[in-house]
């Protein structure tokens, strides 16, 4: 049997690539793997435990009914982030407002983390995959003073590292902190993550199309073209037209996309002329993750992580995915 590499030891191993690095990097990573076991643990018990499934009786800023355990994702991770001492703040989609965490341990914290505590929350009742996206960056503000929302407002461009945990058919989490995407299965006997997926690359080119077909009216007519001339056709070299694969949650899609090749859209809408997903937790940790396995994320017409953040829970229209896909994608939009 060959030596498996654990989570921990990797990042340990990985710290000496970046010079002068302090381990408070290599710590939060470790955290952010600690908080997502527990709530891996409370994912897969979900059903059996009291008060973990179903609505928690609140609607966030972005008007969406609010899961049980959105929120206890989000408390899970919180608790994980104020205690740790890396982090001085933090914003997140189940949070209105970003908080600052208060008192000088936090405050001495170099990173702020925004994240989506568990994405796809209308999958959570119905034992569909589900997921943690965590995006990191180095704060603007003086290190011992509280946290503020220009931390939080940054590019893209600018992410330290960015991740997500996948609760599918097993426990995944995978990262990167710049220097290619590494990706890591749970085990669940021994209870840690351990190396499986190394060096992860996107495919350039794949045959797989995701996207909530039911709003195929109401977007970009080019998308419909799209649509019906690449992906519903047998093109040159085929045998049969692409797989249309929706699970409706986005790091569900987003891992199979990277791992088979495909691409990913959600569009502007008449309903929504921003698009659904959410910029600075959502769409720029998966375009930094993207990119570094060589595939795009654009918002159709403008590279994903370019953007000037102007709202903490700003959206954005979203194509991600094998850069030849996302690329033949935008050059039929019309608007
Ligand atoms: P959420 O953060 O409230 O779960 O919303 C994000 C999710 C994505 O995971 C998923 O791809 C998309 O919303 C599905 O939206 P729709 O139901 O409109 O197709
Ligand atoms: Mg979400």
């Amino acid at each position: 049997m060959n030596k498996v590499t654990t989570l921990h030891e990797f990042i340990m191993d990985r710290q000496a690539d970046f010079p002068f690095a302090s381990g408070e990097l290599s710590r939060l990573l470790s955290d952010i793997a600690v908080a997502s076991k527990v709530v891996s643990k409370d994912v897969r018990r979900a059903g059996l435990l009291d008060n973990f499934l179903g609505k928690q009786g609140s609607i966030n800023i972005q008007g969406e009914e609010q899961q049980k355990l959105d929120v206890i994702a989000d408390n899970q991770f919180i608790n994980m982030f104020k205690t740790g001492g890396e982090v001085c703040g933090i914003a997140s989609e189940e949070n209105d407002e970003f908080m600052p965490f208060e008192g000088e341990f936090s405050q001495n914290g170099k990173y702020v983390v925004l994240f989506d505590p568990l994405d796809g929350s209308t999958n959570i009742d119905v034992n569909v995959s589900i997921g943690t996206i965590f995006s990191i960056y180095r704060r603007q503000s003086k290190v011992g003073t509280p946290a503020t929302l220009e931390d939080m407002m940054q590019s893209g461009a600018k992410q330290i590292a960015a991740g997500y945990v996948l609760y599918g058919s097993s426990t995944m989490m995978v990262y990167t902190t710049g220097k290619g995407v590494n990706g890591f299965t749970l085990d669940p006997y021994i209870g840690e993550f351990c190396l499986s997926h190394p060096d992860m690359r996107m495919p350039e080119m794949g045959r797989i199309y995701a996207m909530n077909e039911g709003n195929v009216n109401i977007c970009d007519p080019g998308i419909k073209e799209y649509i019906e001339s690449k992906c519903q056709q047998i093109l040159e070299g085929a045998s049969r037209p692409y797989s249309g694969r929706y699970i409706g949650s986005l790091v569900a899609d987003f891992h199979r996309n990277m791992i088979k090749g495909g691409i990913y859209i959600y569009p502007s809408t008449t309903v929504d002329p921003e698009g659904k997903l959410r910029l600075l937790y959502e769409c720029n940790p998966l375009a930094f993750i993207a990119e570094q396995a060589g595939g795009l994320a654009t918002t159709g017409h403008e590279r994903i992580m370019d953007i000037e953040p102007t709202r903490l829970h700003q959206r954005v229209p979203y194509f991600v995915g094998s850069k030849k896909m996302v690329e033949q994608a935008m050059s039929y939009l019309k608007g």
